[in-house]
């Protein structure tokens, strides 16, 4: 089947609680579809069950069922730590519970997504066999908790569910985050570069600039597609100069030097990170890059399990480069899809991909995780741009990043370096050639 939203656009709703409260009779319910088997046997989910599905009026959802965060044995706990990346990707959080129960392994799943800024809905499932404790609601009102009765298996209640659920989506869920909108007017024209490498899908073109097509589209701006070697006619060719320039990462030298510095330019994987994840922060960390030593530990995330091909961005040119700027042996780790280390203590560094497969929500919790623990995080678009000497023009078009990026510049001790300009370029070119 296509999927016509891919899962990183969809608003990612969890079920979360105890075994046997009722989460995948709610699923079934909801959707009104049996995509979760239930029992009455404890422990019947396993592994996460997803669910896409049009929910109006929030659009397309992701429902996402989990085992029960009280499973036990070695296989339980598993279980448990596959629950828990759930919560990690979650925009809003279903706290099923049995109505009239109320313990410490909801107080600490509540505790877990209201500490992740996830918002919740409390589910009190099976409300035909017992009612709700008045002590519980008094608690929910005072602390503006939302909840629902429900009974799960008749259907009951499930009306006002998805109507809370809409009251609690997340802004940026119901109108989402822009990844190129807001830069284009009615009327412009964008000129987006598209390296049809070995990367490229066979026969089609990546979601994210399906995505970006869509988006000019919808606002009546134009939109030109242009592989790097086909760029500089088109920009010569064109009577009104475009509004902006977006190009992948991977032609970034390229395309700078076909547009002429009028013409904003930028690369898809920054407004990836204005989009999915934290620009400002994650520019600031790319200037990181300055106080590696050799011997330093760097962490090189992916969030989808692509088949790396030779010369591959993350695995070799990146590295490649770091090492060469270092001047020195640097020790990189690579992690795909959900593998990410628990303790990120010992690395200097993070780069990570655009995540273009993910929802916000799951990237902004690695950002988090990151900043807790003092490990900075940066995106490979940035580590490149900034490499190539041009992330400040990449970043001209966001005004707020382009100052934390300077006032980076001026804290970061390796200023020391910047008399080095011309080393780093042609240590840069090594990134790309
Ligand atoms: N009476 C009543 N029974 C319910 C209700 N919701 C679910 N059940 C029953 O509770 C049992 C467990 O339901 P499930 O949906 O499998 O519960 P679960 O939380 O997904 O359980 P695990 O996957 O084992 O964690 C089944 O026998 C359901 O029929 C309800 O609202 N009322
Ligand atoms: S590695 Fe990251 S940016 Fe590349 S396709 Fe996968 S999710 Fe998207
Ligand atoms: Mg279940």
């Amino acid at each position: 089947m296509i999927r016509a939203t891919s899962k990183g656009f969809r608003l990612h709703i969890g079920f979360f609680g105890r075994r046997n409260v009722g989460k995948s009779s709610l699923l079934n319910a909801v959707t009104q579809q049996k995509v979760s088997i239930v029992s009455e046997v404890a422990g019947t989910t396993t592994d996460p069950v997803e669910k896409p599905m049009e929910l109006l009026p929030i659009g397309p959802v992701l429902f996402v069922d989990t085992a029960g965060v009280d499973d036990v044995g070695a296989l339980g706990a598993q279980r448990i730590e596959k629950t828990r990346l759930a919560i990690g990707r979650s925009d809003i959080g279903v706290l099923v519970t049995e109505a009239g129960v109320w313990g410490e392994f909801e107080e600490q799943l509540l505790t877990e997504l209201r500490g992740r800024g996830i918002p919740v809905l409390v589910a009190l499932n099976k409300a035909d066999l017992q009612m709700p404790q008045m002590e519980h609601l008094i608690r929910f009102d005072r602390e503006q908790i939302p909840y629902a009765r429900l009974v799960a298996t008749t259907g009951e209640g499930v009306d006002e569910f998805r109507a809370k659920l809409w009251e609690i989506a997340p802004a940026d869920s119901v109108e989402p985050r822009a990844l190129l909108r807001d830069l284009v007017g009615t009327g412009e024209t964008a000129v987006l570069v598209m390296p049809i490498d070995k990367e490229a899908p066979k026969g089609r073109i990546k979601q994210l600039q399906t995505q970006a097509i869509r988006e000019l589209l919808d606002g009546e701006a134009n939109c030109v597609v242009v592989k790097d070697a086909g760029l500089l006619n088109v920009l010569n060719n064109m009577k009104t100069p475009p509004s902006i320039v977006v190009t992948d990462a991977q032609v970034f030298d390229k395309v700078a030097r076909v547009t002429p510095e009028s013409i904003p330019l930028t690369a898809f994987s920054i407004l990836l990170s204005r989009m999915k994840g934290d620009l400002e922060a994650q520019t600031m960390a790319a200037v990181a890059v300055e106080r590696l030593k050799a011997g330093d530990k760097v962490l090189v995330a992916e969030s989808c399990t692509h088949h790396p091909v030779e010369e591959d961005i993350g695995r070799v040119k990146i590295p490649r480069w770091l090492r060469q700027y270092v001047g020195g042996d640097l020790e990189f780790t690579t992690v795909k899809g959900r593998d990410f280390p628990e303790d990120l203590s010992t690395y200097k560094l993070v780069i990570h991909c655009g995540a273009c497969m993910w929802n916000r929500q799951e990237m902004m919790s690695r950002i988090r995780e990151c900043a807790r623990q003092g490990v900075p995080i940066t995106n490979y678009g940035l580590v490149i741009a900034y490499a190539l000497g041009i992330l400040e023009r990449a970043l001209e078009p966001f005004p707020e990043a382009l100052a934390a990026y300077k006032q980076a510049r001026r804290q970061d001790l390796g200023l020391a370096r910047e008399s080095e300009g011309a080393e780093l370029s042609e240590d840069a070119m090594s990134l790309v050639n």
